[in-house]
């Protein structure tokens, strides 16, 4: 998912046997993954099924008021049928999956790279990436040569988000998003995740009415994000292309609109054709002189010069260029010492489809490894 929203930059995520899912925002595509182990067991269902707030499931959304108002808004600014759209949403579900699966990971657990990493470079996603790759191999030579983001960047996109296609999600979008535009769970950023969760609704409805289909056909992951690279709703309307010529974005149906889709969304958040991604760095430790730690969390941007990073303490490889801007990218590894990376701008342009650090290296990694692989 390429969003908007503050996912941090903390991709901790790990959740139960039972839901193993990414700490997700809803980046332009909220990009969680819904992995439910295989072996779940019915009993599990049994029991979710007996808890009394599964009634929800049935709740009428248009007797919220916040519902109302939001129908009136859309009636006002878009011009939509008030009849229809309380009829829409007499049909759309409240989902409590979808609300459990966005509550962030439990306090507590020490982030590790190590561990995040080998969920998504693993053989799995490897071989499936080298399919990927030879099958559409035109279509990815084709977005490199346009957009100049290189084939592999677009296959560990992909690889990471939905495993090429096989993880797409079968939650109804719409159930999704308004269940979590109007129930969000109680955190510190429910306000602006309810609202970024409205603006979802909105373009799913916006974005059914322009391509005149039913919006209950459109589905996604629990948090609404769509198809084989996982766009929310917004995303598709502003960064998404017909890259197969048929006239129409279809990235449920299309992997090849989706290769088009997803180059072009990082060229829109600041990629560089030609340019490099990322540099390994080391962290003086010795104690005193050097801050390198205030450039720590500085937000998702390459803004620092070689030589303020250098006289903070930061020792870049040999070789990384001095003309060019960074950012300190830190990868937390439990236990284990934290592994630092210098990125421009080109890594930074990753971290805006799905804002984390973890994310953004594990799709360089997995791009690596399948390129290696072919
Ligand atoms: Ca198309």
């Amino acid at each position: 998912m390429p969003m908007i929203f503050s996912k941090s930059p903390k991709l901790s995520i790990y959740m139960s046997a039972l839901l193993l899912a990414f700490a997700t925002t809803a980046c332009a595509s909220a990009k969680k993954e819904e992995t439910r182990s295989a072996g779940e067991p019915a009993s599990s269902a049994k029991k979710v099924a007996s808890k009394p707030e599964d009634l929800s499931e049935f709740a009428n959304f248009t007797q919220w008021k916040e519902v109302v108002d939001f129908i009136d808004r859309m009636v006002a600014e878009h011009g939509f049928d008030r009849t229809e759209l309380e009829s829409i949403f007499k049909n759309v579900k409240y989902v409590e999956t979808t609300i459990q699966l966005i509550k962030p990971a439990p306090p507590g657990r020490p982030k590790n790279w190590a561990a995040y990493r080998a969920r998504f470079v693993d053989p799995t996603r490897i071989n499936a990436g080298v399919a990927f790759w030879n099958t559409y191999a035109d279509a990815l030579a084709r977005a490199e040569e346009q957009y100049g983001v290189p084939a592999e960047i677009i296959v560990g996109i992909i690889g990471v988000e939905t495993i090429y296609g096989r993880n797409t999600g079968n939650f109804r979008v719409l159930d999704a998003v308004t269940t979590l535009a109007f129930d969000y769970p109680d955190t510190p950023t429910r306000a602006a995740r309810m609202k970024f969760f409205r603006g979802e609704i909105e373009n799913t409805l916006l974005f059914a009415r322009e391509n005149d289909i039913d919006p209950f056909t459109l589905l996604g992951s629990y948090a609404g994000a769509i198809g084989w690279p996982q766009f929310m709703p917004s995303s598709i309307r502003n960064f998404a292309i017909d890259f197969d010529g048929d006239g129409k974005i279809n990235l449920s149906s299309s992997p090849v609109d989706a290769i088009g889709s997803v180059a072009h969304f990082l060229v829109k958040h600041g990629w560089k054709r030609g340019e490099p991604i990322v540099f390994p760095a080391a962290v003086s430790t010795s104690e005193g002189s050097v801050h390198w730690d205030a450039f720590i969390s500085k937000g998702l941007e390459a803004k620092y010069k070689l030589e303020e990073l250098k006289a903070a303490g930061v020792s870049p490889r040999s070789g990384t260029p001095a003309d060019m801007m960074f950012g300190l990218v830190d990868l937390q590894n439990g236990e284990d010492p934290t592994e630092y990376w210098l990125g421009t701008e080109n890594f930074f342009a990753i971290t805006k489809y799905n804002r984390s650090y973890f994310y953004a290296m594990s799709v360089i990694d997995l791009g690596r490894a399948v390129r290696t692989a072919r």
